[in-house]
């Protein structure tokens, strides 16, 4: 028996929502059930009322708007208790096509992939603004740069996951989930496999990118915060070089009059100047090691974590 959930991260879509969850084939070659479980961020419409008349198997719902970081995590938790094994997340706002959830989940059913991403060809989407298109290049630039793997849409948030990759991720970021889910997976050596996906035009303003700028602070924080979590010394090494070699090179002129003359004089200011970039290098550095010490106990945590849902399921 296999189980598939869907699930819908909804934060005021009542307009859309319910043609989604009619779109969704409840009958999918390789799997035995499909439900559909709806995560309401605080919406202030009638989403919740819409999704249980489209079909809606179970709907939970934030207080008050949490974010769609956090709610992806909170659905991710909600499909394992319902005993999911693979889990399918979609948009609520209707842009990509539910019908494809068949081809989607294929490379899972067939023990090929752990993630599976419906990839969206971007400079073919006439609809997509521009400002919108640059972004998601950029953004998708920095995610293949800190995860190393050649993802072709990091922003798409029409995946599929199996349940061990549901249990292996670890997510932090409230505001979105789309570049974290990527680097982790790398760092846990999950498979990832990327499927041509249709995209419509959206239906309604959108939800998560009132402003670009917000979105490119939040989602840059996360993807910082993970590499610095996954790969400290890859951060933290590089700073230090950097201060090393600025104290280097306001050495040179000090060290070349102390040769000349065998003496100091006039030069302490840029000597004091050096030792502090030197010193602040050391720190930094140490830092580094501090952080892959902690990344050990957090690898160590986060096996835990997993025997455990492992074991509850
Ligand atoms: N849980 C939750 N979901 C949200 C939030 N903001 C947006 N969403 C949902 O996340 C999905 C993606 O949001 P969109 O606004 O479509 O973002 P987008 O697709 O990146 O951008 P557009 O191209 O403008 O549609 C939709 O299903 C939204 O309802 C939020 O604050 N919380
Ligand atoms: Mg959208």
């Amino acid at each position: 028996m296999t189980k598939l959930v869907v699930m819908i991260p909804a934060y005021n879509e009542e307009k859309t929502i319910a043609s989604v969850i009619r779109e969704i084939p409840r009958k999918i070659e390789g799997i035995s059930k499909v439900e559909i479980l709806v995560i309401n961020d605080g919406s202030t419409d009638k989403t919740v009322e819409v999704a249980r008349k489209a079909g809606a198997d179970r709907i939970v719902s934030n207080r008050k708007n949490m974010g769609l970081g956090f709610s992806f995590k909170k659905g991710l938790n909600e499909a394992l208790n319902m005993d999911a094994d693979v889990v399918v997340n979609i948009d609520a706002d209707g842009q990509y096509n539910a019908k494809e959830i068949a081809k989607l989940v294929r490379p899972i059913i067939d023990g090929r992939a752990d993630i599976v991403l419906g990839w969206r060809d971007i400079d073919k989407l006439d609809h997509m603004p521009l400002q919108k298109k640059i972004g998601n290049k950029i953004a998708t630039f920095f995610t293949r740069l800190m995860s190393g793997l050649p993802i072709k849409d990091a922003q798409t948030g029409f995946r599929a996951l199996s349940s061990d990759a549901v249990m292996k991720l670890n997510l932090f970021g409230r505001y979105t989930y789309v570049q974290e889910t990527l680097i982790q997976a790398k760092h846990k050596g999950l498979v990832i496999e990327q499927v041509p996906v249709e995209f419509r035009k959206r239906e309604g303003k959108s939800r998560l990118i009132a402003n670009i700028f917000k979105y490119a602070r939040m989602a840059g924080l996360t993807m910082i915060r993970s590499m610095r979590d996954y790969d400290p010394l890859k951060v933290f090494l590089p700073i230090s070089f950097v201060f090393f070699l600025l104290s280097a090179l306001v050495a040179i002129p000090v060290l070349q009059h102390y040769f000349a003359t065998g003496l100091f004089t006039g030069y302490t200011g840029r000597g004091l100047l050096s030792a502090m970039f030197f010193i602040t290098g050391v720190i930094v550095f140490t830092f580094g090691l501090l952080a892959d010490m902690l990344r050990t106990q957090r690898d160590l945590q986060e096996e835990i974590i997993y025997m455990m849902r492992k074991k509850s399921k």
